[in-house]
């Protein structure tokens, strides 16, 4: 398997959606599901927070969300925890700044996808030149799901990453909805990554779907 191309991983990373067990209002699986029906285009399985799962009912819940994403296409991402995304094949690990060296990830993960995510200038050339496939950039506006979130930037870090020539296909993240996704486009992001505007949504296939409209007609 070759690395995976940068075109496709800017269309994969449009509607990009991260969740674990504690950020659901709903059965997990059927928000998982209902975000596939409505047209997300990669996951993200993040289980962190109080009252997160451990080792056994970690990997068994990881792997029946991987088991949902394989049946419908859609790329399986897992943050920070490299072993448990090795032990199940996954497609790709998402790491912080504070997280395994990315340089080291690389190498533990062959080809898959290697996401890393970068609060300015210094960190998106540190994790290109490590081989990251694509970086994170936020919080872009304040979030609730992140508690050791550094401040918000606006969509304006994203115009500056983008002025310094910094081309790596980038995904926001960080309190993006519907109604705010399409000045985070503009300003020259990939995709945008959200939690809680899926997860925590009454419907999460209309939220989705309302998310994968704004994006795609921003094209
Ligand atoms: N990293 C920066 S902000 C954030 C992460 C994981 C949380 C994003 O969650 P939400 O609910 O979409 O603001
Ligand atoms: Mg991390």
């Amino acid at each position: 398997m070759a690395r995976i191309a940068s075109e496709v991983m800017r269309e994969r990373l449009k509607v990009y959606f991260i969740m674990g067990s504690t950020n659901c209002k709903k059965q997990p699986l059927e928000v998982l599901t209902e975000a596939i029906d409505g047209g997300i285009t990669l996951f993200q399985f993040r289980e962190k927070g109080s009252g997160a799962l451990v080792g056994e009912q970690k990997y068994e819940f990881a792997r029946q969300l991987q088991n949902i994403c394989k049946k419908r296409g859609i790329p399986f991402i897992v943050n920070d925890d490299v072993e448990l995304a090795l032990a199940l094949d996954a497609d790709g690990v998402h790491i912080g700044q504070d997280d395994e060296d990315a340089r080291i990830v690389r190498e533990k993960i062959g080809d898959k996808i290697l996401g890393v995510s970068a609060h300015n200038l210094k960190e998106a050339q540190a994790a290109i030149a490590a081989g990251a496939d694509y970086i994170g950039v936020g919080p872009i506006y304040p979030t609730k799901s992140k508690e050791d979130a550094k401040k918000a930037q606006g969509p304006e870090i994203i115009r500056f990453l983008r002025g310094q020539g910094v081309d790596i296909p980038l995904v926001a993240i960080g309190g993006i909805t519907a109604e705010n996704a399409g000045e985070v486009m503009n300003a020259g992001a990939d995709g945008v990554s959200v939690i809680s505007a899926i997860a925590s949504a009454a419907s999460p296939f209309l939220a989705a779907k309302q998310l994968v409209q704004t994006v795609f007609n921003n094209d």
